[in-house]
């Protein structure tokens, strides 16, 4: 891709130089420390990674490229890849280009619907979507070259087309998986004078009268667009990606991780345990009610979907970006209401149950109330959604890895036995 290709190109020269002067300067010095309880506790606070495209603080939540995810709500999704990958926001002419790449490399070949058809009904549509990456792998222009020679300061510009290629069939990929999974009929076409996230919209072929739908897919596809490197999918991708797997592999390694209810699957979860109190108290419930739900959920020994997190101390600003949204064009959803009062509701819970580090809400916690008012109701799709959004994260996380050289990735682990004979 001419434009975004041409930046990376003239600042990877000086990333390198930058890392390799920080290496030679601080390269010795400790950033952290490593307890046991850690070591056994999913190595939760460790600085052991690194990764540009973003970071989370526990109390402002995600910042992408030094900005506030806040602050790029209105931001289309091609922006934030391009933000993504070379920390700078483009301008109309490079999203226009962009747009018009991905557009360009769309076509999603024959065979990835003839392996999605012959897959059994009721598959997950997380197992498609991954599926669906997997058999693209022969695909990989990173293989090619690879296998021609190439050298390694190159690796980045076929990793870089992968992404492209990949990015540009995600969402008619997805679309179809959403039409095929749950028998809505043909495909429907991507339109090549339309953004990534417009075509998304309109190929799950959702009525959108208002174009209210469309802005909402878009929102969805910037806000969960990466966060930072050592959550599950990422590190996952990272890991996988580290190996010199090619980006087909490497993503859908990580969306495999996505695909688990303690991660990306929390969005279908959440909405299940909304509507779930709906169906109890029939209707939306009342703030007691929710009370009383959440604790019977805690007392069975089950989480609360949506709510907690590894990083973050104060409620997701991409929960509040979606509230915000379902404030402004759907105030009197039922279901959408019954998000808002769990919100008023279960961070008081927890606090009083004295688990969770964090007892506000995440990004799954809200989403799936917007979605299901439009119609699109088929829960278990909602972290196909996400992965599309997603990918975009982890593919710029490799072109960066592969323009910087980064080793293969292998921490050391100890057993049991070496912790109870050395640890006093
Ligand atoms: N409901 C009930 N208990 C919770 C809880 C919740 N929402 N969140 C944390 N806890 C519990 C943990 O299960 C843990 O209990 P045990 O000591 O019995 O194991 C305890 O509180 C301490 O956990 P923590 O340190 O606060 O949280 P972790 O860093 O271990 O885990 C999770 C973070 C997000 C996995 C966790 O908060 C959780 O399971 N939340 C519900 C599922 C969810 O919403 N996941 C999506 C997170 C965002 C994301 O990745 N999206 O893709």
């Amino acid at each position: 891709m001419a434009t975004l290709q041409k930046t990376l190109a003239k600042q990877i020269p000086g990333l390198r130089d930058e890392l390799k002067a920080l290496a030679k300067k601080v390269g010795d010095k400790k950033i952290s420390d490593v307890t046991v309880a850690q070591a056994y506790g999913g190595m939760r606070g460790i600085k052991g990674m690194i990764c540009d495209t973003s970071v989370v603080y526990p109390d402002k939540g995600l910042i992408v490229r030094g900005i506030p995810i806040m602050e790029l709500r209105d931001r289309i999704p091609e922006e934030i890849f391009y933000l993504l990958c070379t920390g700078n926001l483009p301008t109309k002419a490079e999203t226009k280009a962009l747009s018009d790449e991905l557009a360009k490399r769309s076509k999603v070949p024959k065979y990835v619907w003839d392996v999605l058809e012959a897959m059994p009904k009721d598959s997950h549509p997380m197992a498609m979507l991954d599926t669906a990456i997997l058999v693209m792998q022969k695909e990989s222009e990173f293989v090619k070259e690879y296998n021609k020679g190439m050298s390694k300061p190159d690796y980045w510009k076929p990793t870089l087309e992968d992404a492209l290629n990949l990015l540009a069939k995600l969402p008619g990929i997805a679309a179809g998986v959403y039409r095929l999974r749950f028998k809505k009929g043909k495909r429907i076409a991507y339109k090549k004078d339309l953004d990534w996230g417009a075509n998304y919209a309109r190929m799950l072929g959702i009525t959108d009268k208002t174009g209210v739908f469309t802005k909402l897919i878009r929102l969805y596809l910037t806000l969960h667009c990466d966060h930072e490197g050592g959550n599950v999918s990422a590190n996952t991708c990272h890991t996988v990606g580290s190996a010199l797997s090619d980006s087909y592999y490497a993503v859908s390694a990580g969306l495999n991780g996505l695909a688990g209810p303690l991660h990306g699957l929390a969005n279908q979860e959440c909405l299940a345990w909304v509507l779930e109190t709906m169906k109890i108290f029939k209707g939306a419930p009342s703030k007691e009610q929710i009370r009383d739900y959440a604790w019977k959920t805690l007392n069975s020994g089950k989480v609360i979907p949506g709510y907690g997190h590894a990083v973050l101390r104060v409620t997701d600003p991409r929960f509040s970006a979606f509230l915000a949204f379902g404030k402004e064009y759907m105030p009197e959803s039922p279901v959408f209401k019954t998000v808002a009062n769990v919100y008023d509701v279960v961070p008081e819970v927890l606090k009083e149950h004295g688990k969770a580090k964090n007892p506000w809400p995440n990004v799954d916690a809200g989403s799936g109330s917007l979605l299901y008012h439009f119609g699109l109701k088929e829960f278990p799709y909602y972290t196909v959604l996400f992965s599309v959004s997603r990918a975009m994260g982890m593919l710029s996380q490799l072109v960066l890895n592969r323009a910087l050289g980064t080793p293969i990735t292998r921490p050391k682990s100890v057993s049991t036995e070496w912790v109870k004979a050395n640890i006093k």
